[in-house]
């Protein structure tokens, strides 16, 4: 009798504790749950209004500091030789070739047609404006001694 009494109380109790366990448990999980969902509703709603105010003054800083003014270069042509023979440019910029030589050049691109003058003669001049970066080789047809370069980056 003692035994059986003993085993129903013991079993009662685990049982008794396993329920308080299980409703404490739900009780905190719902007590979290409502403390967390007030607080994900104030969030968006603060960074709805930061955000078209910080945006309008972002675009006006690049554009203020990124605009290098083209620049216009030129080149000699002079006993037989492009002075200076290699130029370094940046995008957007002009380079004018004006022969100085009586005999007759040309500005030709080694490969492509990037530069593509006619026959300058003496005092003619020849203007190219690049828009890419790029090492651009070129010669004189007439002269394929004379070489060059515009470098551009
Ligand atoms: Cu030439």
């Amino acid at each position: 009798m003692k035994r059986k009494n003993n085993t129903g109380m013991i079993l009662g109790v685990i049982a008794a504790v396993i329920v308080v366990v299980i409703l404490g448990y739900i009780w905190y999980s719902q007590t979290y749950s409502t403390n967390i969902s007030p607080k994900q509703n104030p969030i968006p709603q603060l960074n709805a209004p930061t955000n078209p105010q910080i945006t309008p003054p972002a675009p006006a800083a690049p554009s203020n500091s990124m605009e290098p003014a083209p620049e216009t270069y030129n080149i000699n042509i002079d006993n037989f030789a492009f002075s200076p023979k290699s130029l370094k440019i940046r995008p957007g910029d002009t380079v004018i070739w004006t022969n100085s030589d009586s005999a007759s050049h040309t500005v030709t691109s080694d490969s492509g047609s990037e530069l593509e003058s006619p026959n300058l003669s003496n005092h003619a001049t020849y203007e190219h404006t690049f828009s890419k970066v790029g090492t651009y080789d070129y010669h004189c047809t007439i002269h394929p001694s004379m070489k060059g370069a515009i470098i551009v980056e």
